[in-house]
């Protein structure tokens, strides 16, 4: 993104209140933009639940951590995926805390399925850890459009750091060539060449920013494209996404990496499975 878009970079995501009784308008929301905000979504004492796996993940818990350092930059970027299994705090995050509720009554889906979990930490002073414009579906080795990243702010994040939406880019149903996030120049390991990539010169009339006290969520479809600027603030600016899938979603077994990838399942079947279990419906725990 260029310098003049996050200039002028003015409107901003759509923000609900998480326990509003008519979730209708939030639904409304997330399909026209393909983004929402739910504000005060997650309460402080899972907050610190998250905050103890963290100890716990860069402590060792977690076998898929990277931290970064770039030249020039005072603060690291880390990121962990996939690791609620060994991780206590994030595991009990995603089944005890009131989020697969919130998630499945946006989604129109008879169940409600884990896909992974992903953590982001931009230390103050993490200049350059920018997030180029992607979309996350194009890293997954899956067909469908019930795909959804649930994003939890643990830090407050003000405008110069959050993350930047182009309003409704999902609706086409384009899927982009996955980009590599160290240097967008460089070809992703995994990318599918066939595919375009994301487009250049996105106009910021059409991108809204998603500004964030800590507990306000963002929900967002797989296929809405996003970026984030570096950690310019002082302060660290981390967050906690929980991914999921719903009924319309099936295997394709295209390349990608581990954390997405289940050798056992069939192309064409869905992906619910022991590395990805089902939480709500079909067998989970009801709605409510
Ligand atoms: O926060 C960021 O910098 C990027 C987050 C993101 O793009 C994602 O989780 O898909």
């Amino acid at each position: 993104m260029t310098v003049a878009t996050q200039q002028r970079t003015t409107r901003q995501v759509q923000a609900f209140s998480a326990d509003a009784a008519d979730v209708v308008p939030t639904r409304n929301a997330l399909a026209a933009d393909g983004v929402v905000c739910l504000r005060n979504a997650i309460p402080r004492p899972w907050l610190d639940t998250i905050e103890s796996g963290i100890v716990d993940a860069l402590a060792g818990a977690s076998s898929d951590v990277d931290v970064v350092q770039r030249d020039g930059d005072a603060g690291r970027f880390t990121f962990s995926s996939g690791a609620w299994r060994s991780v206590d705090g994030f595991r009990s995050y995603i089944f005890d805390s009131p989020l697969p509720d919130l998630v499945w009554r946006l989604l129109d889906s008879t169940d409600l399925t884990l896909f992974y979990d992903f953590l982001l930490i931009k230390e103050g002073r993490s200049d350059s850890a920018a997030t180029p414009w992607h979309q996350d579906h194009s890293y997954y080795p899956v067909d469908g459009f019930k795909v959804v990243n649930s994003w939890v702010a643990l830090d407050d994040i003000p405008a110069e750091s959050a993350l930047r939406f182009l309003a409704g880019s999902h609706h086409a149903r384009t899927l982009y060539r996955a980009v590599d996030f160290d240097d967008p120049n460089r070809p992703y390991r995994h990318a599918r060449n066939e595919l375009p990539l994301p487009p250049d010169g996105i106009n910021p009339d059409e991108v809204l920013v998603a500004p964030l006290q800590a507990g306000d969520m963002l929900v967002w479809w797989s296929y809405t494209l996003h970026s984030a600027p570096g950690n310019s603030q002082p302060n660290r600016r981390a967050a906690f996404s929980v991914n999921w899938v719903g009924d319309d979603v099936t295997y394709n077994a295209k390349p990608a990496l581990d954390t997405y990838l289940e050798p056992s399942l069939t192309v064409g079947a869905p992906i619910a499975c022991e590395k990805f279990p089902r939480v709500r419906g079909g067998g989970g725990r009801a709605l409510g």
